[in-house]
């Protein structure tokens, strides 16, 4: 008898568990759910200290995604913030989005030249047209995600 009330607690527990685990998997992480395209940054003079990087993003999701921060190796550079780019008594002018970016359920946000960037500060060295370096997103639920970003020269002024 002991046995089986053993066997029953233990049955419960694993269905219970098992249950969990499914609802787990059933939502997507924001990083699962965000379509990724155009990555790209441009290259920089010699000396430069800082670098800017675009891509697309399209949220394939029923939720919002919020992208609160991106990271590169120490090889690349110090921090990365995220940046967008305002208008301001007839001067282009940077500001930090501390508040990260909200992609809505279905919507999509370009990130590109004269708009909203990454914003590479402390650059270790320049950053060549041909070459590519890692770039990993962070997201508000914790999932993050690497990206490849493709250097481009600076006569290649298009998003694409
Ligand atoms: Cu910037």
């Amino acid at each position: 008898m002991q046995m089986f009330k053993f066997l029953a607690v233990f049955l419960f527990l694993w269905v219970a568990s098992a249950a969990a685990f499914a609802d787990d998997h059933a939502q997507k992480s924001m990083a699962d759910s965000l379509l990724v395209e155009k990555v790209w940054a441009r290259e920089t003079f010699k000396m430069a200290k800082a670098g800017a990087a675009y891509a697309s993003f399209s949220n394939q999701s029923e939720s919002p995604i919020v992208l609160v921060g991106a990271s590169v190796e120490p090889e690349i550079a110090t921090m990365v913030e995220l940046h967008t780019t305002k208008m301001e008594n007839g001067m282009m002018r940077m500001q930090e989005l501390e508040e990260g970016v909200t992609i809505d359920a279905n919507e999509s946000v370009m990130f590109q030249p004269g708009g909203m960037h990454f914003m590479l500060m402390g650059l270790a060295g320049p950053l060549e047209a041909g070459k590519n370096f890692k770039l990993t997103l962070h997201f508000e639920d914790n999932s993050s995600r690497e990206l490849t970003v493709d250097i481009r020269d600076m006569s290649n002024r298009s998003a694409n």
